[in-house]
């Protein structure tokens, strides 16, 4: 099948979904376009199936805010022509539905039937898309999409709460590429980053408030004065300024690494102890799904799809938002000694196997057959 994929190429998970998706489905046989403004950042290989369009927003000074929206399905009624391309899935709603709905009515008009497969990844529901700004938007590019996915039974179930929503939304769930991770002990660097008797606490996002990244700081803080440790602070983004004042005034800058956004999160990970994901909420959390297939134990707060990923007192433990001293109880429970830790690990890595991709990629085809159908 001839697929064009629409996301955000940048590190934020809802890009990296889309862009190993793309590239399990060119692994077996889809000819796949990604459409976005740069090349993603995990699209490490343009095979002879795999096709970037890049779309460009011209400047011009009357315009006070750039109308990607218009570049974008303007672009997918020229890649959907040229390439005859016969499927569009866009993920995060925000505005990649919308774009697509509108290539969808252009091409109708020129006798081209494309169906529209729309995956919800989290802050485009719960955080941005239901602000009365972009509501009514949001709700119409769902309620005319052919089908709707959203990536765990919470960010369906908010979906729901939050928009007046007129269709079924199939849950497919995020995944994991576990064949990536076999080698990944082999590979370890762990000594450049700390020293043998400390372990090694992780934290990755795109420090944004809702990641509530002073809790990572303070969990760790309460970690450090019971155990040797390092935090590694993995990311960029709006609060990190103040993460980094948080850790001088707590007087343990020393011991906090921040290494910025990375293209080794997996080699990082590989001799990581611990991660933390406190989160106010994560619809799915894929970077703590990526700390599990690495074998390690996620402590999470409990709110979102957290708990479909994150399994309490078997892969990490989960609790409230914000309830920083259970968080680091639970912490050293796991860490404190070697024996349990490696049972956790063990343990976290058995949770991430139920995601694998090879189980989750034909659900995405099973879901495109069906879009054809309600086209
Ligand atoms: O806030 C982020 O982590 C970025 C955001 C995105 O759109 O890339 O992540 C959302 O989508 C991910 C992939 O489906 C999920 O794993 C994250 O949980 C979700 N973030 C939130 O819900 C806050």
């Amino acid at each position: 099948m001839k697929i064009g994929i629409v996301c955000y190429p940048t590190f934020g998970g809802s890009g990296v979904v889309a862009t190993e998706l793309g590239m399990a489905l060119a692994g077996r046989g889809h000819d796949i376009h990604f459409v976005t403004y740069k090349q993603p950042v995990r699209l490490a290989l343009i095979s002879d199936n795999i096709h970037f369009h890049e779309v460009n927003v011209p400047e011009y000074p009357l315009f006070h805010y750039q109308p990607y929206e218009l570049a974008l399905s303007s672009k997918l009624v020229d890649t959907v022509k040229l390439h005859e391309i016969e499927l569009l899935h866009v993920h995060y709603a925000i505005p990649h539905a919308y774009a697509a709905y509108m290539a969808k009515k252009m091409l109708q008009e020129e006798g081209i039937d494309i169906p529209i497969v729309t995956t919800l990844h989290g802050t485009d529901i719960t955080l941005v898309g239901n602000h009365p700004f972009y509501k009514p938007a949001v709700t119409f590019s769902i309620n005319n999409s052919d089908i709707v996915t959203s990536v765990s039974e919470s960010l369906r179930q908010d979906t729901f709460k939050q928009f007046d929503v007129r269709k079924d939304i199939h849950v497919v769930p995020n995944f994991i590429d576990l064949s990536k991770y076999a080698h990944s002990f082999t590979d370890c660097q762990r000594d450049m980053m700390a020293h043998r008797e400390e372990r090694i606490i992780t934290h990755i996002s795109n420090f944004r408030k809702v990641k509530r990244i002073p809790d990572v700081i303070h969990i760790f803080e309460r970690i450090q004065k019971e155990v040797p440790a390092r935090l590694l602070m993995i990311g960029e983004g709006p609060e990190k300024e103040e993460a980094e004042q948080l850790c001088e005034d707590l007087g343990i800058a020393d011991k906090v690494i921040y290494l910025g956004n990375s293209h080794e999160v997996d080699k990082i990970l590989c001799f990581s102890d611990l991660f933390l994901l406190p989160s106010e909420t994560e619809s799915f959390g894929l970077a703590a799904l990526e700390a599990m297939a690495n074998g390690v134990p996620v402590i999470s707060s409990n709110s979102g799809g957290l708990p479909e990923v994150n399994i309490h007192g078997e892969s990490g433990f989960l609790s409230d938002p914000g309830n920083v001293d259970e968080m680091a109880e639970n912490a050293l429970a796991i860490i404190r000694d070697s024996e349990t830790l490696e049972r956790f690990k063990n343990q976290a890595r058995a949770q991430a196997s139920k995601f694998d991709i090879r189980a989750i990629v034909p659900e995405y085809e099973k879901i495109y057959k069906l879009a054809f159908v309600n086209s």
